[in-house]
């Protein structure tokens, strides 16, 4: 009996090691994102480097465009940053819907939508929490400004939808914008 609990504890360890390692594929967790309708703001917990996907070039464990943010034209969006990667500086800010991907840092597409230390990112465990009102209509990415960063994967997909009430999050096809 001992022996066969012997045996569940590896199992257990060696599971907690691949999800450690961040090869796994990664679940959107719900407490990411939450609404408050009556004062129209969405927000959204934005953290770098979560997993070791892509070298830590993710948001949130998803790269190239694996995850999007959608929330109703009008609407408030909070993203509270935070950088877990223990090894490099990141930064967020949205950027308009281009290709190929920036190099740099460029004009976030709407006032206040980007960290500080943009180009130089913040350290690990940094925050940051950026606010600012999705006024306009259509699709943007959430871009990491460090030099080299986006274009090599890390961002995701902001939606400011003219139709939906609600903010959501979903995995979406991964891919060049
Ligand atoms: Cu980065």
């Amino acid at each position: 009996m001992a022996k066969v609990v012997f045996v569940v504890g590896l199992l257990a360890l060696a599971k907690g090691a691949a999800a450690q390692d961040g090869t796994a594929p990664r679940a959107i967790d719900p407490a990411w994102l939450s609404a408050d309708t009556a004062s129209r703001t969405a927000t959204f917990e934005l953290i770098a480097g979560l997993t070791g996907v892509n070298g830590a070039l993710n948001f949130n464990g998803f790269r190239d465009g694996g995850l999007t943010l959608t929330v109703p034209v009008g609407w408030t969006v909070v993203m509270n940053f935070r950088n877990h990667d223990g090894m490099l500086p990141h930064s967020a800010e949205v950027i308009q819907d281009t290709h190929p991907l920036p190099t740099q840092p460029v004009t976030p597409a709407f006032p206040r939508a980007v960290t500080v230390r943009l180009g130089e990112g913040l350290p690990s465990e940094g925050r940051d929490d950026i606010r600012f009102i999705a006024d306009k209509g259509g699709s943007y990415l959430i871009f990491c400004g460090v030099p080299g960063h986006g274009a090599a994967g890390m961002w995701i997909r902001l939606a400011v939808s003219e139709s939906l009430r609600t903010p959501s999050l979903a995995a979406t096809p991964a891919g060049r914008p």
